[in-house]
């Protein structure tokens, strides 16, 4: 089983209000494997930018409720679009929408990508807006999904894909970031409290990514150069970061 993001910065363009990435995405989908795969990916500009006007994690608010719903329906034009790649590529992708699976607060039930799994399909989730036990509302992130997934299907290799080459020693726009190649548990890259968006941006993705290196190899790759995913699931060398 192998496990990959599609971040949202690799999807579409993070400034422009749904830009999306079409020729990069057809791209990456030539180099996934055919089953034996499950994939989730990031709001990006379909997500992200609304999320944010309507403090959608701060809770519910009558005033919120149009956003919510938008943020809903853009996430599931944004999935659309991903899904009808992957079929046109011979990939039998079936979409699991988070806010129809739980409620958060509760555990996700993931039921439903065993049985897609066993049948040689592959479910594809994303990050999504979800309601909430307590506060009402809430944005449930694409790693949130990884890491119950990873969790529940151990899978060999978990890829993050992301619009860079891997985790880097502080913003990589600066001058002089350096790639880290192997990210150890106990350093905590400068990276990881600059770089915000509203599920928390890199810092809660590394987190998250620790915590998935005790059930699987975590890399971290640049979506833009797909053919890394073949390296890794061959064996070989190549740009990224290896999390452990
Ligand atoms: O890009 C966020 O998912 P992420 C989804 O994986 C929304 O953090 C709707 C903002």
């Amino acid at each position: 089983m192998i496990l990959i993001k599609l971040g949202g910065s690799v999807i579409s363009d993070k400034r422009k209000y749904k830009e999306f990435r079409e020729e990069g995405v057809r791209k990456i989908v030539k180099y996934l494997p055919k089953r034996d795969l499950i994939l989730v990916h990031g709001g990006g500009s379909y997500g992200h930018i609304l999320a944010q006007e309507y403090r959608i994690r701060e809770g519910f608010e009558e005033w919120k409720r149009i956003g919510f719903a938008r943020i809903g329906v853009d996430m599931q034009e944004l999935n659309l679009k991903i899904l009808n790649i992957l079929l046109e590529e011979d990939i039998p992708a079936i979409s699991v929408p988070p806010h129809s699976l739980f409620v958060m607060g509760n555990s996700p039930n993931l039921e439903i990508f065993h049985y897609a799994v066993n049948l040689g399909f592959v479910p594809l989730t994303f990050g999504d807006i979800i309601l909430h036990r307590e506060q009402g509302i809430d944005i449930c992130s694409g790693d949130y999904m990884m890491l119950h997934l990873a969790r529940e299907f151990r899978p060999q290799f978990t890829i993050f894909l992301t619009d860079v080459d891997g985790i880097y020693d502080r913003d990589p726009e600066e001058k002089d970031a350096k790639l880290i190649e192997v990210l150890e548990r106990d350093v905590e890259p400068e990276t990881a409290i600059k770089v915000k968006d509203v599920t928390g941006g890199i810092a809660y993705k590394i987190r998250v990514m620790r915590e998935i290196a005790n059930y699987s190899k975590v890399y971290v790759l640049n979506g833009f150069h797909p053919e890394r995913i073949r390296s890794i699931i061959e064996g070989e060398k190549t740009v990224g970061t290896v999390v452990k």
